[in-house]
């Protein structure tokens, strides 16, 4: 299997509920490496940029509103298979109907407000990964 990079994104509400620990945890459990990491508080231009894709849908508003709210945790994630390693591990989108045991069903609310972001694909991965870190803020893990 090819070793991937995704970018993962712990949102405001899960910072807020100070479980950083227990979802980078189970990242590690899952054999994915962080290989760059911080924390930040978005500014609206950011947010806006970074859900583009969405700018035309009801629900963007109230994203970028939530994504602005207090800090987050941005961070790459590398290890084989990453994007869909890392979705399995994070559930639906709606964390109504994600699996028992994943990161949503866990800690989060409602669609809105989901607790974390992942990559859907390894094309957005790596323009996510460029979007948030220059190449070398991300680090190689030899050892
Ligand atoms: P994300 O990008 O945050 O990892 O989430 P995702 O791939 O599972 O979902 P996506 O379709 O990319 O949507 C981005 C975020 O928009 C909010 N959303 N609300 N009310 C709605 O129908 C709706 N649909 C999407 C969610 O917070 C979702 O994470
Ligand atoms: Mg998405």
């Amino acid at each position: 299997m090819a070793i991937e990079r995704t970018l993962s994104i712990i949102k405001p509400d899960a910072v807020a509920k100070n479980v950083i620990g227990e979802i980078y945890t189970r990242f590690e459990k899952a054999g994915l490496k962080i290989v760059a990491a911080k924390m930040m508080h978005l500014s609206q231009e950011k947010a806006e940029g970074f859900y583009a894709e969405h700018k035309e849908r009801p629900f963007f508003k109230d994203l970028v509103s939530f994504m602005t709210s207090g800090p987050v945790i941005v961070q790459v994630l590398e290890g084989e298979n990453a994007v869909l390693t890392h979705r399995d591990l994070m559930g639906a989108t709606n964390p109504a109907e994600a699996a028992a045991g994943t990161i949503r069903a866990d800690f989060a609310q409602s669609i809105d407000e989901n607790a974390v972001h992942g990559s859907d694909s390894v094309e957005s991965a790596a323009r996510e990964v460029s979007y948030f870190f220059a190449d070398d803020e991300v680090c190689a893990r030899t050892r």
